[in-house]
């Protein structure tokens, strides 16, 4: 196992060496995604101050439109996923479609990834985050990103909190990184993250509760018959960020609002349902593993639980009852 406080690159190269078979392009995606991470937290950090600079949608001192903080950060992964040269087409949750960058037209990988996730948190100063799924080109058009999840060759999140850290996983298990910001670099600080058997935190958003189905209100009553006690964020990375920590459960229902919950398959739940089952935990859209699900269209929702292996054991319990 690398020890506490590899950097993210020599850790990255250290993988690459571990498959003779390797040609580098994941190491070159990855490091894309690092350099945009770096630069997306730069701006997240001085959220705060646009105020002073002019609010986004307005014009700033240098009469400048200020942009809002997720439209920036599409930009800036679109900017550096381009230039890598390895992604042969990239999806976001701003864009309506794939699109196809010149510079990947050789590139054997595609990546769905949500610039800035529960960016409505920005303003109260809430933990965010930035989501990525990388699935292998096939036939070269958008159907290429109907693969199922467990298909996926990496997967990963940066949340911006206290401090910013990119996780991340190639299969082989999920490492997390903090950013220093002295030295501007993500150094290895959770080597190997394993989710506990049984935790003692349930996080999802009860004000729906009333509008779930009967098993699952079962379920969550359950839990707090044996003490669990509640932690709702109301940003995805974090709640999860969390839960692969401590582990518990997190989940994003369907309820009778919202038939497929609010959660996006191919950017969200997905990519975090790949990191919770690498770090030993399970997924389940409440009757099957969110790893499983063909996807239909790009922008999919999905109903999502993500968690320890106890309280996912428990759910598909009361929802086959
Ligand atoms: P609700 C943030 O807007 C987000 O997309 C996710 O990050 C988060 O888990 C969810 O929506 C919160 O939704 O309905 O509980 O506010």
């Amino acid at each position: 196992m690398a020890k506490i406080g590899t950097d993210l690159n020599s850790f990255i190269l250290e993988e690459e060496r571990k498959h003779p078979d390797a040609t580098g392009s994941l190491t070159m995606a990855l490091m894309a995604i690092e350099a945009a991470a770096k630069k997306i937290a730069s701006h997240v950090r001085r959220a705060g101050l646009a105020d002073i600079l002019g609010k986004a949608g307005t014009t700033n001192v240098q009469g400048e439109e200020v942009q809002k903080l997720d439209v920036i950060s599409n930009n800036i992964m679109i900017e550096h996923l381009s230039a890598c040269g390895e992604f042969f087409a990239l999806a976001s949750e701003e864009l309506d479609e794939a699109i196809f960058p010149e510079e990947g037209k050789n590139g054997k990988y595609i990546i769905a990834f949500d610039p800035l996730d529960g960016s409505s948190n920005i303003d109260v100063n809430v933990s965010i985050g930035t989501i990525f799924s990388i699935q292998r080109k096939i036939n070269g058009t958008q159907e290429d990103f109907l693969q199922e999840g467990k298909n996926q060759i990496a997967a990963g999140y940066v949340i911006y909190g206290s401090s910013t850290m990119l996780v991340y996983s190639t299969g082989s298990g999920v490492n997390g990184f903090t950013l220093d910001p002295s030295v501007g670099m993500f150094l290895l600080s959770h080597p190997d993250i394993k989710l506990p058997e049984k935790g003692k935190i349930y996080s999802l958003n009860e004000s729906n509760y009333k509008k779930w189905d009967e098993p699952l209100r079962k379920y969550v009553d359950h839990l707090k018959d044996e003490g669990y006690t509640a932690r709702y964020i109301g940003s995805m990375v974090a709640d999860v960020h969390r839960t692969l920590i401590k582990g518990g459960m997190f989940g994003y229902p369907a309820d009778k609002k919202n038939v497929n919950g609010k959660l996006r398959l191919l950017y969200e739940a997905s990519p975090m349902a790949f990191l919770i089952e690498q770090a030993g935990g399970k997924s389940s859209t409440g009757k099957d593993s969110i790893l499983d699900i063909k996807p239909e269209k790009l922008h999919q929702r999905v109903p999502v639980f993500l968690g320890s292996k106890y309280e996912m054991d428990l759910l598909e319990k009361y929802m086959n009852e």
